[in-house]
């Protein structure tokens, strides 16, 4: 049996970490199913000692971040759909994680955090804000201020992105690949995690995000949406 740990809200049905529908949806691309066991900020350690979310038990042998858990299922299951498309592609992808770690996901954050009180609970949100705050460099109540200032340059740093999309239906090309459930747990953290809509409906980045969140019978698509505060 697979067992896939993932970040969850005081509503165990809000699933709203980026790293966590990466291995979602690659799970799904390789045909995986895997037990969701909800693990919520605080709580006790992970299998294997680690604090993180996601964690994947593959039969007992347990594989920590989302990055190494992508590359542990295009070894460990090579009969389904490849997950990066091939070697050449897998090294391109290394630049998409990347870019969706460095500049993508830090330029949501600002306009995600002051949202995401509402899925921790009590007894863990103190540490959650003293943590979130010191990332921000203010309190979450100054970025939900600046909150147009942040959107303009998230939107700034999606350039590359919608010219892409522009041009291609898939950053994997005409079938998606992790490449995409990289960006795309990103586009479902602003989702599930805030709730707010950041795309108009003729960005070339909302016409891929519905692609994606209709993928799988809607694996995605499903998921509960934030309400925004
Ligand atoms: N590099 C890791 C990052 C994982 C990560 O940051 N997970 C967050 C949830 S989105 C987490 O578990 N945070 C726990 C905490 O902050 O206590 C990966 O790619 O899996």
């Amino acid at each position: 049996m697979i067992e896939l740990y993932e970040l969850a809200g005081q509503d165990p049905s809000a699933r709203f970490s980026p790293y966590c529908w990466r291995i979602r949806m690659a799970l799904a691309h390789k045909g995986l199913h895997a037990k969701l066991i909800p693990w919520h900020f605080g709580e006790r350690r992970l299998p294997g000692g680690n604090m993180q979310v996601p964690v994947l038990v593959d039969h007992g042998h347990v594989v920590a971040d989302s990055t190494a858990i992508a590359r542990y299922l295009e070894d460990a299951y090579p009969t389904g759909p490849s997950l990066f498309g091939g070697e050449n592609a897998e090294a391109h992808a290394n630049f998409i994680l990347a870019w969706t770690d460095q500049v993508l996901q830090p330029a949501l954050f600002p306009l995600v955090a002051p949202d995401l009180p509402q899925h921790i609970k009590p007894d863990a949100l103190p540490a959650w804000r003293a943590t979130r705050e010191e990332r921000l460099g203010m309190s979450l109540a100054e970025a939900a201020a600046r909150r147009e200032q942040y959107l303009a340059a998230a939107h700034a740093a999606m350039g590359p992105l919608r010219h892409v999309l522009a041009n291609q239906a898939f950053l994997g090309g005409s079938e998606p690949t992790y490449a995409d459930y990289t960006v795309f747990g990103a586009f479902q953290w602003v989702r599930c995690g805030s709730g707010r809509e950041i795309l108009a409906e003729d960005d070339p980045i909302f016409g891929w995000r519905d692609q994606l969140l209709d993928l799988f019978d809607g694996l995605a698509g499903d998921c509960k949406v934030a309400e925004a505060a």
